[in-house]
């Protein structure tokens, strides 16, 4: 393993405090933000499978459960331990549990209904890789690394427990859905060698790249127009695309179906910074912000009171889309 690979770590914890919370706790819930993704998924199911091992090696009698308060993304059909994790509609509280953990959460807001959870619960903790994370538990490690995927990986050092084929699946899913398959530059030296230790442990690259990264027609359709109508801004190497709710009704979009639309946007050449911004349904604008070597995002979404990383961040704001583009175009 490479030595001193930690990069900014905010937090007044560390994992093995984490560690040694979860061996004393008797109940736990865990959760991730709402929209998840596969870095949300992958790290709080990989997360599950490792408590549960350690629990099983200390002889210890744990109830974990895994609550999200939102839709899973399509290709979860792909993976039957997709039934472990529970809406928050469908999850029954049974009295007060000691322990709640958040993975991959940047501020309480993206726990969705979940944080009614959180109040019921003794204590909590927050461990995520977003530098924008503002601290919302009793007990926070926040650590800029690729991934939550990567992130958790050490826990199994501290666990000592054995990386098992499952969990090294689901901590990969996290790993390329954060890194956009290793292409963004996120990606450390660390980050390879944690990958070779899951593919070691019997991660299937291939399978799981083709799972996520598959594309629906519906998504096709919706690309086709991205590319058709972004618009950009030569000088400022900014591009930008916004989409309605009436054409997410008429492209029959499903939920998680229009993450990667920024992404694309970027790799146009000359291309610094694209902006995704999304009507949802309640009419507020979801803005979601990449960039090159050029521009900070985590700022540019401050604005709005979002943020995220460096070269990949986002915002929610009841601004009208013209309003976006003035305030963005003032910061470039
Ligand atoms: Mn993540």
């Amino acid at each position: 393993m490479v030595e001193n690979y930690k990069r900014h770590f905010k937090g007044n914890v560390t994992l093995e405090e984490i560690a040694e919370k979860i061996k004393e706790a008797k109940s736990i819930v865990l959760t991730a933000h709402i929209s998840p993704d596969g870095d949300a998924l992958g790290s709080i199911l990989a997360f599950y499978f490792m408590i549960k091992a350690f629990s099983k090696k200390e002889n210890l009698e744990k109830k974990v459960s895994i609550v999200i308060a939102d839709e899973l993304p399509k290709y979860m059909k792909h993976f039957e331990e997709r039934e472990l994790i529970k809406n928050y509609d469908e999850f029954k509280v049974e009295g007060m549990s000691d322990l709640f953990i958040s993975l991959d959460c940047a501020n309480q807001e993206r726990y969705g209904k979940s944080v009614e959870i959180k109040k019921l619960c003794k204590e909590s903790i927050n461990i995520d890789h977003h530098v924008s994370n503002t601290e919302h538990a009793d007990f926070n490690y926040v650590e800029d690394i690729c991934s939550m995927g990567e992130l958790v990986h050490q826990f199994i050092e501290i666990f000592g427990i054995e990386l098992s084929k499952k969990m090294a699946e689901f901590m990969y899913l996290g790993i390329i859905n954060d890194t956009g398959n290793f292409r963004h530059d996120n990606v450390t030296e660390h980050t390879f060698e944690v990958c070779a230790d899951l593919m070691r442990a019997g991660a299937n690259n291939h399978k799981i790249a083709n799972i996520i990264f598959a594309m629906s027609v519906e998504k096709m359709n919706l690309f086709g127009d991205v590319y058709k109508n972004s618009v950009i801004d030569f000088e400022k190497g900014f591009i930008y695309y916004y989409l309605s709710q009436k054409q997410i009704k008429e492209f029959n979009l499903k939920k998680g179906e229009t993450d990667g639309v920024a992404e694309i946007m970027l790799k146009i050449d000359g291309m610094e910074l694209s902006l995704f911004a999304r009507e949802e349904v309640d009419g507020t604008i979801k803005g979601s912000l990449r960039c090159n070597d050029k521009y900070n995002v985590n700022e540019i979404a401050s604005i709005f009171n979002g943020g995220g990383h460096v070269k990949a961040a986002g915002f929610k704001t009841d601004l009208p889309f013209e309003e976006i583009l003035k305030k963005i175009s003032e910061k470039l």
